[in-house]
């Protein structure tokens, strides 16, 4: 598939997915949803990869769902909004959580609507002191989706996700990172060295281990502590006999660098 809406490069074990329609702050049309999901596909299917960066090209991260393509001229036939859902956003969602790799997102300007809970999904999120969330749903009279609903309590608490997705109010970066909804704010003139520096780090580590932690740290939201010591215990057993772990043992006491091959 050629791209006309995203730009997919890799380099060693980095694949950057960048947003690509600046005009438009990035928001979603249905092509750009098919071609996002085209990439994630070749991201999970190579075995060289083994962090995907999300970021969005220009001045903004992403606006969401273009609302250009939603017609509500008076007469006009509503758009089956849940129909768009099944068919872009959740995959989008489930895929990104799925991905057996790290996902950071770095959120370059404004993330607003499902362009906000789309990086919200990726495993670490960090954000230029320029950029901002906005829950802008409320705005239009829906409700936050794209995993909103359940991203927002779980990370700030129902009392300021239900004030971000009432109000639909721009929260700043920094108030962002203060409040826990994501990992870091950083100052924009550091912040391309400081996301290639974060993405360099992870195409190194161990990636089976840390496509388990995500794995593992999703599923707590949902377990019983008996049922996430479980699967600790279950997890680290599988790990125990991995490649990476005998090279980070061996490394430790080596007292050198580990040289994580990331594939077993
Ligand atoms: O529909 C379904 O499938 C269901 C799923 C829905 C998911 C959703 O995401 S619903 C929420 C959709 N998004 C929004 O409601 C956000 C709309 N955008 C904004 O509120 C503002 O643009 C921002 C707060 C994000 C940024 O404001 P600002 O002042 O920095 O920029 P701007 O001037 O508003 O936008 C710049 C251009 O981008 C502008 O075009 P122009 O006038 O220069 O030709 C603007 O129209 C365009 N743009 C921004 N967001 C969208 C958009 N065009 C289409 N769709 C957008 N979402």
């Amino acid at each position: 598939m050629t791209y006309q809406h995203i730009l997919y490069a890799t380099d060693g074990g980095v694949a950057r997915l960048t947003l690509n329609r600046p005009d438009r702050l990035n928001s979603f049309n249905d092509a750009m949803h098919a071609e996002v999901r085209d990439a994630l596909s070749r991201a999970k299917a190579s075995a060289d990869i083994r962090v995907l960066l999300l970021t969005g090209a220009g001045r903004g991260f992403c606006a969401g769902q273009d609302l250009g393509d939603r017609a509500v001229a008076p007469g006009s036939e509503p758009v089956d909004l849940g129909a768009s859902i099944e068919r872009n956003y959740k995959p989008l969602v489930l895929s990104l959580r799925a991905l057996p790799l790290p996902v950071v997102c770095a959120v370059n300007g404004v993330a607003a609507g499902a362009g906000a809970n789309i990086a919200l999904a990726c495993d670490i999120v960090i954000a230029a002191k320029s950029a901002s969330f906005i829950q802008a749903f409320s705005r239009i009279g829906l409700i936050p989706d794209s995993g909103g609903t359940y991203f927002l309590p779980r990370l700030v608490g129902s009392a300021r996700a239900m004030g971000m997705a009432m109000l639909g109010d721009k929260l700043s970066a920094e108030q962002a990172a203060a409040w826990g909804l994501i990992w870091k704010c950083v100052d924009d003139a550091e912040f391309p060295a400081t996301v290639d520096a974060l993405v360099q780090h992870l195409s190194t580590a161990a990636t089976r281990g840390l496509a388990a932690t995500k794995q593992a740290i999703y599923a707590a939201g949902d377990n019983t502590l008996e049922a996430q010591l479980d699967l600790e215990r279950d997890v680290q057993r599988v790990l125990g006999k991995s490649l990476d772990y005998r090279e980070g043992v061996s490394a430790f006491a080596a007292k050198r660098q580990p040289r994580f091959t990331g594939t077993q």
